[in-house]
């Protein structure tokens, strides 16, 4: 497999001004013709050959200015069309066959439901047709569809529909115009049977914005949220960033085999249907959320991303890192912020610092890659997003907006690296951000290890910083990083105190972002009248890790006194965190686990105390995951980390059982289902009750939960109690899945949240029943959605069960994944990634891992996708 790398960047030889698209959809096979005017790079004035991208499709003629090319003329492999002996510039027509039904990759143009759709995304348009297929190649792209008008009604692409009309034979066709330049990879096309739901939007300049969503008929009245949604986003984009949308419709078409989320095509995004539908009996608060926020961060991609795009695919986080930002920050200052930080931050910690830790590892720009596709990585997305809000920390609200509009008024219509992205923000502010720089080019979570002095005859107290970073992949010596790193302290009674130092060049205040740049660092405040507890990374306001000595006693403190809402959250987690360590060790030296009354009492004082919100209440209560815990230890035992995490929460369960009972029957009153802040809290932490009331064993407790099944008027209250029911081995169990089943059999994306379920009981057979649920009517093993669900769920979210120390977890994957690679590679890459991190398991687990990724190796034939996985995982 070849490695690509950044430092082997080279502009293009030919640029592609325009593109006409002649597409011929038929049942058998697609005819594509592209017609591109070319002419030579500026930069490459010796250029006489163009090799252009194409795969998996019939080559069946070139010409070049109209003159028809014989094979002698042109070389022809598995992915390029090589030309050569050319002019300065010319018209270049290629024509070729391809085969939609067939295309099982979901990547290109294939069908779903009967329906065509495309996903080019990050290199799926070379097996459209053949092209210059790379983001620095912009383009205007006019786009002519032909098809049969009784199965394919509807007919769309990018931009504006300028022609239509009916043709011979039933059939009829469509030509779309984008006015705007774009690389191929923002190239969409939609063809089919499907129902259209329509609205307006008026921009801040007062222009007129028709609005469509596009869906199999019987999910009409499913796309309310979704378009509410996007009305937000456009709002909140002209608000927040004065940025408008440019042209007069904004289509958005959900289909059901997708291999992403969703795509941000121009003018015309395709979205997985998950993150479309909603409606009170079939979707979650989370999917709500969900889908309000994927459908903004489509949305916000029209200004980062499309009008200022990715020179080539090393900077993917130039645009989804700052893209992240933005449907963060839309999600903050539409709901609450500390709950958004702390699902944010949650997310990051469980999955991007797992990354950072495993042979995947790579900076949020990487220097190289096999396959562009396995990029697509919380490290580059989430991560990235945590480098951008680096600048907002440093900058200010105001300072990061200063930099985003010159950032817009330089590269407007241009392709860009980060470093743009990065002079943008340091000239606009006049400041110097060039350490920024190290976040970009090295890989590894920055730990930040912290002590106190306290000088109680000065009253001087002195933080010491010391930074490191862990060894990755791609260097072991890593320069210091700039760490912005907020604090405050903490008096005895729990208030937090103005904070002074010696040269009073920032105004005082409670809280002080630190710029730690050394390696090696300390700030003094002065005027500390008694010795404090300090309060550290508030507000996670850097992608790192921290160590302080804090004591049980420290964290119930900050529990209970921290005013920063993130900070008393992440109190909760740390002191769970630290128990379940120390449980774990215990254990394994055989002396008796237990948690005192002092932390039953704190986590207890949480669920009791009124004047928390519900969400924040529910945070707190949510204790770090096993997959977070494992994340801590070496030669990770995930039978014991189970065992481990159920004692804690039975425990809890247990001594708080009373005020457990008082909330859940506190909130569970019968009240008119609404999606807000408010009703989305109160649900959250009845449910987070009913989950630890679970974990003790009584019966009533089972018929409290199918109770709540059977009574719930949302898909919230009714997954929930399914969920704690998943795990408990009982009759109610049995009768709530035939329930769900039997109501929800015909609809897919509720069925996706039954397969779930049961792929992540924590029950003993669930490896047994994950098979048997393959032979399931509603499971179909070439749709993404069904295979994240029973597959993803089961080898990604359930620990103990995956990792069955007899081995068979890990064989069933392998078989899945060889299997699936034939059809899917880029589905198939995202599930072998569960056998990456065998190097942090005990190691009779570890070396069953290992033996199934070398069998995967081994395996003739696998996709560059899966090979680059598992060739990094075993080196
Ligand atoms: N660009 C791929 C999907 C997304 O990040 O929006
Ligand atoms: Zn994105």
């Amino acid at each position: 497999a070849q490695v690509i790398r950044l430092e082997e960047y080279q502009v293009p030889f030919y640029e592609a001004e325009t593109i006409h698209l002649n597409v011929d959809l038929n049942d058998e096979s697609t005819i594509v013709t592209s017609t591109v005017k070319y002419h030579r790079h500026p930069q490459q004035p010796d250029a006489t050959t163009l090799a252009l991208h194409g795969e998996s499709q019939e080559l069946l003629s070139v010409k070049i200015d109209g003159v028809l090319l014989d094979e002698n003329s042109y070389e022809l492999d598995e992915t390029h069309l090589s030309l050569r002996d050319l002019p300065q510039a010319f018209e270049l027509e290629v024509q070729s066959r391809i085969y939609p039904q067939k295309n099982t990759s979901l990547e290109g143009l294939y069908q779903s439901s009967g329906n065509y759709c495309t996903q080019c995304e990050a290199e799926g348009f070379r097996k459209i047709t053949y092209f210059l297929d790379r983001p620095d190649v912009m383009s205007i792209f006019t786009t002519r569809m032909t098809a049969d008008k009784a199965t394919n009604p509807v007919l769309l692409s990018n931009g504006n529909c300028i022609e239509k009309g009916d043709l011979d034979n039933g059939r009829h066709f469509a030509v779309w115009h984008d006015p705007f330049i774009k690389p191929a990879y923002l190239f969409a096309l939609v063809a089919g049977n499907l129902s259209c739901v329509s609205d307006e939007y008026t921009t801040m300049s007062g222009r007129k914005v028709a609005l469509e969503i596009y869906t199999e008929a019987h999910n009409v009245s499913r796309c309310d949220h979704a378009m509410q949604s996007l009305k937000r986003a456009m709002k909140w984009d002209e608000e927040r960033f004065g940025l408008e949308y440019d042209l007069d419709i904004y289509m958005i078409v959900a289909v059901d085999d997708f291999n992403m989320g969703a795509m941000e095509n121009k003018g015309l995004n395709v979205f997985n249907s998950k993150l479309v539908f909603a409606s009170p009996d079939t979707a979650t608060d989370v999917d709500y959320i969900n889908i309000e926020a994927v459908i903004g961060h489509e949305y916000f991609h029209n200004w980062t991303g499309n009008r200022v795009t990715c020179r080539d695919w090393f900077q993917l986080s130039l645009k989804e890192g700052l893209t992240v930002f933005r449907d963060q920050e839309f999600t903050a200052d539409l709901h609450s912020r500390p709950v958004k930080r702390i699902e944010d931050v949650r997310m990051l910690r469980t999955h991007q610092f797992a990354e950072d830790a495993s042979p995947m590892a790579h900076p949020i720009r990487p220097a190289s890659f096999i396959e562009i596709n396995n990029f697509y990585t919380v490290t580059v997305y989430e991560k990235g997003a945590e480098v951008v809000r680096l600048y907002h920390t440093l900058l200010g609200r105001e300072g990061f907006r200063k930099g985003m509009d010159l950032y817009f008024e330089r590269h407007d219509g241009q392709a860009v690296t980060t470093e743009d992205f990065l002079a943008a923000m340091a000239d606009a502010n006049e400041a110097d951000l060039s350490q920024m720089q190290t976040w970009y080019d090295q890989a590894g979570t920055p730990e930040v290890a912290v002590t106190m002095d306290y000088d109680a005859a000065n009253k001087r107290c002195t933080l010491n910083f010391v930074q490191s970073c862990p060894a990755t992949p791609e260097s072991d010596d890593k320069a210091p990083f700039l760490i912005p790193f907020k604090l405050s302290l903490l008096n005895p009674q729990g208030k937090t105190i103005v904070l002074k130092t010696d040269d009073n060049d920032i105004a005082a205040d409670t809280q002080r972002v630190v710029k730690i740049t050394e390696q090696q660092q300390s700030v003094t405040f002065v005027d500390v009248a008694e010795k404090p507890l300090p309060s550290l990374l508030c507000d996670f306001s850097a992608p790192v890790k921290y160590h302080f000595d804090y004591s049980t006693e420290d964290y119930i403190f900050l529990m209970q006194h921290d005013s920063d809402d993130f900070n008393r959250w992440e109190a909760s987690q740390r002191l769970a965190q630290q128990l379940m360590l120390q449980m774990l060790e215990d254990r394994k030296a055989g002396r008796a686990i237990g948690v005192s009354p002092e932390v039953v009492n704190a986590y207890q004082q949480v669920l009791d105390n009124q004047d928390l919100d519900h969400a924040l209440r529910a945070e707190a209560l949510s204790l770090p995951g096993e997959s977070d815990i494992a994340g801590e230890v070496a030669e990770a035992d995930p039978e014991a980390i189970h065992e481990v995490r159920e004692f804690f929460i039975r425990t809890l369960a247990n001594g708080m059982r009373l005020s457990l009972d008082a909330c859940y029957d506190s909130l569970n009153q019968d009240e008119e289902y609404a999606i807000d802040a408010a009703s989305m809290g109160r649900r959250r932490l009845k449910n987070v009750c009913l989950s630890y009331l679970a974990s003790i064993d009584d019966e009533m407790i089972h018929q409290q939960c199918f109770a709540q099944f059977e009574n719930a008027n949302n898909m919230t209250d009714r997954l929930a109690a399914l969920s704690a029911l998943a795990d408990i081995d009982c009759p109610e169990r049995t009768k709530a899945l035939e329930v769900f089943e039997t109501q929800w059999k015909d609809n897919p994306l509720v069925m996706d949240k039954w397969f779930m379920i049961q792929a992540g009981s924590s029950l003993p057979n669930t490896l047994e029943q994950v098979k048997a649920l393959q032979s399931h009517p509603s499971f179909d093993a070439n749709n993404p959605n069904k295979i994240r669900s029973l597959i993803g769920r089961f080898a990604m979210a359930n620990p103990v069960n995956f990792h069955r120390a007899d081995g068979e977890g890990y064989t069933f994957l392998t078989d899945f994944v060889i299997d699936l690679d034939t059809r899917n590679p880029q589905v198939a890459s995202r599930l072998v990634r569960a056998l990456a991190k065998w190097r942090q398991l005990e190691p009779v687990r570890a070396q069953l891992m290992k033996a199934c990724l070398e069998r995967i190796h081994q395996t003739n034939g696998i996709s560059n996708d899966v090979f680059e996985i598992v060739d990094k995982s075993l080196s």
